[in-house]
């Protein structure tokens, strides 16, 4: 087989690069591992930056999350029952989109499969080969068969456990790490949100998360022991954590119910460093991972798309380099800063197990400056929004 660029990794990630290449007539194939309802089925992000909504509709894959998607202008910070409403509106005159992952995908395989464009599914052991070179290829079993295609590039969309950042070689990448001590236990509940806003809350007893997909679909989560089995906790626990743990005008009003998922996610913040080598780049959580607390995951993948699908146009239309040069140093200047969002929101909103008096009263601080501040409202609402690319 051959192609101009193979996409490894059917999620968000490499469905939506996919897109972009396929509105600029660049042929592309993607190698997912597993099969399309696995991938659907993942429940994950849930806020989408204007960026990422802007990208779907220049793709033609807006119609359905404009029509069932949420616009919210705002979020409330509660800390210790004292809530601040950030206004992103005001500050920022956007918003974001409510829209959950699990759409997303669903739109971007139709949109997929509405261009005739190849997907193999199931493949076990995708090497790179020869990425250093200007004719490099893959290699992937599927069925029990070795296959090899051809390309003049590689998109690594693999997600954090995928082949393609350890096809780096150690010397040539630079990883950095934070692993936080504890984890999300999230829940989906077919039960009415309890506020028509996020509420992001610190209290006493940790943080927890009001999120939601519609109007009979919440989706909770509470600051948990990154260890603990989700099914040890009961549908009874969680709810009481979570009314321990919200402001309590929300507590005695919040709609308890049936829940149709749980699971625990661990908390990371991750950078490799550079996102290309050779003919190869990567893109989303393959390269960089956020803890959930800013929302960024699935728009930092969002935006590495943008501006790797630009380089190649550049290359692919106009025979220019420049983009696909400079590509990793582009992407990594907007990672960090959504990586240093996403840690001091997390540092802002949980309980630490080591965390001392001075530590506390940092973080009372904190929350009381951005009460009082309408600027540190306004750079909270510029950061949740999403930069400019
Ligand atoms: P994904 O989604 O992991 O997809 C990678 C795909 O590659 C496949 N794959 C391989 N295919 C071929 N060969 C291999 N060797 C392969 N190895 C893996 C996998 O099967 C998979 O289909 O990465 P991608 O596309 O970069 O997308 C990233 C996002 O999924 C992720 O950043 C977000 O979900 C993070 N995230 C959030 N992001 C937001 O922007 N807003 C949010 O509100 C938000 N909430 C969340 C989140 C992530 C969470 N968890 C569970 C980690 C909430 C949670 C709880
Ligand atoms: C979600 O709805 O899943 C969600 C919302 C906001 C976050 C993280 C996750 O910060």
């Amino acid at each position: 087989m051959r192609t101009k660029v193979v996409i490894i990794g059917g999620g968000p990630s490499g469905l939506l690069l996919g897109q972009h290449l396929n509105r600029a007539g660049i042929e592309n194939i993607i190698l997912e591992r597993k099969t399309k309802p696995y991938v659907l089925n993942r429940i994950r992000a849930g806020v989408l930056e204007i960026g990422t909504v802007n990208q779907l509709r220049e793709l033609g894959l807006g119609a359905r999350m404009d029509k069932e998607g949420y616009m919210h202008d705002g979020t409330v910070i509660s800390y210790n029952n004292e809530q601040t409403r950030i206004d992103f509106a005001k500050h920022t005159n956007t918003t974001v989109m409510i829209y959950g992952q699990t759409e997303i995908t669903y739109d971007l395989y139709a949109g997929r499969e509405a261009d005739g464009a190849q997907v193999i599914y199931q493949v076990a052991d995708v090497t790179i080969e020869d990425a250093l070179t200007d004719a490099p290829y893959v290699e992937f079993t599927q069925a029990g068969q070795r296959a090899r295609i051809d390309c003049e590039y590689i998109a690594g969309c693999d997600g954090f456990h995928g082949a393609s950042r350890q096809a780096i070689p150690r010397e040539a990448r630079r990883e950095y790490e934070k692993v936080y001590p504890f984890g999300w236990l999230g829940i989906l509940s077919e039960t009415k949100p309890v506020h028509e806003e996020l509420i992001y809350s610190n209290s006493d007893a940790g943080f927890a998360l009001c999120s939601m997909r519609n109007e009979n679909l919440s989706r909770y989560y509470i600051q948990c022991d990154a260890q603990d089995d989700p099914q040890a906790w009961s549908d009874r626990a969680f709810w009481d954590e979570l009314r321990n743990r919200i402001p309590e005008e929300f507590a005695d009003t919040i709609e308890t119910g049936s829940v149709i998922e749980k699971s625990i996610a661990p908390l990371r913040s991750f950078v490799c460093e550079p996102m290309q080598w050779g003919r190869l780049f990567l893109c989303g959580d393959a390269a960089h991972i956020v803890p959930p607390t800013g929302a960024k995951g699935l728009n930092t993948a969002a935006s590495d798309v943008f501006y790797l699908a630009d380089a190649l146009k550049q290359f692919y239309q106009h025979k220019d380099p420049q983009g696909i040069n400079s590509y990793s140093a582009r992407a990594l200047s907007r990672i960090w800063k959504a990586e240093r969002f996403s840690w001091w929101m997390t540092n802002l909103l949980h309980h630490f197990p080591n965390q001392s008096g001075f530590d506390h009263k940092m973080q009372m601080a904190e929350v009381s400056f951005l009460n009082s501040s309408d600027e540190a409202q306004a750079v909270l609402a510029q950061n949740y929004v999403g930069l400019p690319y």
